[in-house]
């Protein structure tokens, strides 16, 4: 027999968070819930992604003498316009748009900033693999009514929360506000997201590695030696690391959350920062991955302590489960 009892939806499971914290206005919840119902019309315009050559929105305008725009360009007008009235928030920034992103003056201003990449694994948008929105969220720092750069250049370990929106062969949304990380997965016939993964653990250790290794050549020593390494055959497991690069770091970095592993953009000749973005990208990540048990770092220093000097700084990124990232430190201070 079938029950309902054991079904959790994301907004029951946010009001329930809420009740836990007596301090709290409902301000975060009505963030967050924002949050899920843009992550909802996104996954609609994904899902549909493959049908604009089928209706012939081939050119540069569709049939209705409108421009088509890109699936990136629409995820992030989605989400602006989702959360920039609803009295939440002082300030947005994201990956797709030049500078701060101010709310509009007819509309509240909230006490929450928010950071995002709306659609991230841009080069696999036309080729129906998984990519997804990665979200961050600080509490704001300035006085005044309009947010500030200051309150989007925080710390990481200053975020309230973090989350991302996977798209893949089910639409997911994991999020943490630091009390354990939480997955949700959308069920389309009744237009809610399920509590699928509670309090997600990632595993200590785990031999998957996903990084381009196509840029070999223009790594540095120690991530040559370090690839040398985990590619030979472990006594333990009898079997070498195995490779796992999709190009959307939101879907390399779920499977490894789930399976173990390790992720690295690692900085290179061509790109001594790395590629990825530390406000948009790593930080939101390495809030999770750390309240999931695992570790993050530059290779240097934890993400969550580097303090961003501009919106778009680049940093390397060695993130996954917590022995993972210590083995790369090991060849990163020269100790293997
Ligand atoms: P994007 O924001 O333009 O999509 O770039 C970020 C993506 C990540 O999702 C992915 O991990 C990485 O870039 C792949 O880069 P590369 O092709 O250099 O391996
Ligand atoms: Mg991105």
């Amino acid at each position: 027999m079938s029950t309902t009892s054991g079904i959790m939806t994301l907004s029951r499971f946010i009001v329930e968070q809420e009740r836990i914290h007596p301090e709290a206005t409902g301000e975060f919840s009505g963030l967050l819930s924002d949050m899920a119902i843009a992550a909802k019309i996104v996954a609609r315009s994904v899902n549909k992604a493959g049908l604009i050559d089928v209706l012939g929105f081939t050119g540069d305008e569709n049939i209705f003498g409108e421009k088509v725009k890109k699936l990136d360009v629409i995820a992030n007008e989605t989400i602006i316009h989702a959360l920039d009235h609803g009295g939440h928030l002082c300030i947005m920034a994201s990956e797709e748009s030049n500078g701060l992103i101010p709310i509009p003056p007819y509309h509240k201003k909230g006490k929450y900033v928010l950071l995002f990449d709306p659609l991230d694994g841009s080069s696999n948008i036309d080729v129906n693999v998984s990519i997804g929105t990665i979200f961050s969220i600080f509490r704001r720092v300035s006085e005044g009514e309009d947010g500030t750069l200051e309150d989007c250049l925080q710390p990481g370990y200053k975020q309230v929360a973090a989350g991302y929106i996977l798209y893949g062969s089910s639409t997911m949304f994991v999020y943490s506000t630091g009390n354990g990380v939480h997955g949700f997965t959308f069920d389309p016939s009744i237009g809610e997201f399920l509590l699928s993964h509670e309090n997600m653990k990632i595993p200590e250790r785990g031999n998957i590695l996903s990084v381009n290794a196509g840029y070999i050549n223009r790594w540095e020593d120690w991530m040559k030696r370090y690839f040398e390494y985990v590619t030979q055959e472990d006594p333990e497991t009898n079997r070498p690391y195995s490779l796992r690069y999709i190009g959307s770091l939101v879907a390399d970095f779920h499977r490894n959350l789930l399976y173990g592993g390790i992720f690295l953009y690692p900085p290179d000749r061509k790109n001594p920062k790395g590629k990825l973005r530390l406000l948009y990208e790593a930080n939101p990540l390495a809030f999770l991955v750390e309240k999931a048990g695992g570790a993050a770092t530059d290779g240097r220093q934890r993400i969550l302590e580097k303090v961003p000097a501009d919106l778009n700084e680049r940093t390397p990124l060695i993130i996954g489960s917590k022995r993972e990232v210590e083995l790369v430190h090991e060849f990163i201070e020269g100790k293997r």
